[in-house]
């Protein structure tokens, strides 16, 4: 399975981040990406830069005053003040209800907090250039498919799927799952599964598509009451207007081991098979892994060639999109095990 990687991720390197009242190390780090690509590497698997510019398609899935604050938002915050090439900027006033958000503050920090759902997902200098570039292998990949391939995986980071049309969160900034299914309609697929395996719930992906029949959104995840990202996720939602129906939560609860998240597994499967999809999107989160620092479910090694062998059962083509996964060491070997579930599945 060809491998897609975009090396500008690395420009996406912030310090640290909020934690339980501290600031601590970023998890979500350019070395994860790196350890992805190594291991995918070692197993043989082949490693291309995207080939396709994202640019045109973008506003297909975020608002243009999103993108355009995004673009220039570093430039902004040293325009503000020189000083700040040494700090990272953090929101800390949202437009929560009764507030406007039709009217941007001239504010800078007014600005990011009108277009982040959290304070946990650091911005720095690099950051457009790295999302881009994320954003351009998911484009690429959806060519691929196109082109004949299978599947086809993007190593990628930041991740995107807490990435709303409007809004970045959750360590995400453009949305790479919902480009790849939106390139794919473009591509002549008639419909299109975004399946999110990640453990947190993919709230942007689903927001993006909720009133839409062509694009299933299926996910299962941490129970929103409890967990991450808490106000979006739960089984009740189920689609709107034309949409209705095509929008599948499975929540689980924190501690929940493989068997029963297998079973969830299954029925999301069942579900995206039911909508018989052209292509599927894969929102290929690891941090269900049982020594993941931030998440609690309990997926072992082995259970992600499980996972890639349920992915393969489901037989459409394929794409691949890293999302979160903070056990660094381990999420090389954790990804291998998903792509070569996958491909012995055949
Ligand atoms: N400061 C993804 O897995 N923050 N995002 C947790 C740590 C939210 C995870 C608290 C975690 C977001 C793509
Ligand atoms: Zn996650």
């Amino acid at each position: 399975m060809w491998i897609l990687h975009a090396s500008a991720h690395r420009a996406h390197a912030p310090a640290d981040e909020f934690h339980r009242g501290q600031r601590v190390p970023c998890f979500e780090s350019p070395r994860r990406a790196e350890i992805v690509v190594q291991a995918l590497r070692t197993a043989g698997h082949p490693v291309r830069e995207p080939t396709h510019d994202s640019r045109a398609l973008l506003p297909r899935v975020h608002a243009a005053r999103y993108l355009a604050f995004l673009e220039s938002a570093w430039a902004q915050w040293l325009a503000r003040d020189a000083a700040n090439a040494q700090r990272q900027p953090f929101p800390s006033v949202w437009p929560v209800r009764s507030l406007r958000s039709d009217i941007e503050p001239h504010d800078f920090i007014a600005r990011l907090g009108l277009y982040s759902m959290d304070n946990g997902t650091p911005l720095v200098a690099g950051t457009w250039a790295a999302a881009k570039a994320g954003a351009d292998a998911a484009l690429s990949a959806a060519a691929m498919l196109d082109a004949g391939d299978r599947a086809v995986l993007c190593a990628t980071r930041p991740p995107g799927h807490h990435a709303g049309a409007d809004f970045m969160g959750g360590y995400c900034f453009i949305n790479n799952a919902a480009l790849a299914a939106v390139a794919l309609r473009e591509h002549g697929c008639a419909r299109v599964a975004v399946l999110d395996v990640d453990y947190h719930h993919g709230n942007g992906t689903q927001s993006i598509f909720y009133d839409r029949a062509d694009v299933l959104f299926a996910s299962l995840h941490g129970d929103p009451r409890t967990e991450y990202p808490f106000y979006l996720g739960h089984a009740d939602e189920t689609g709107a207007g034309p949409g209705l129906g095509f929008n599948l939560n499975l929540p689980l609860p924190a501690g929940t081991t493989a068997d029963a998240w297998f079973d969830a597994l299954h029925a999301a499967c069942e579900r995206v098979r039911r909508h018989r999809p052209d292509a599927l999107v894969v929102s290929l989160g690891l941090d269900t892994f049982a020594g993941d620092p931030i998440c609690s479910f309990r997926l072992q090694g082995d259970d992600f060639a499980r996972l890639g062998e349920a992915l393969r059962r489901i037989g459409c083509p394929t794409v691949f999109i890293l999302e979160g996964g903070y056990a660094a060491l381990e999420l090389g070997d954790n990804v291998v095990r998903v792509v070569d579930g996958f491909e012995q599945a055949a």
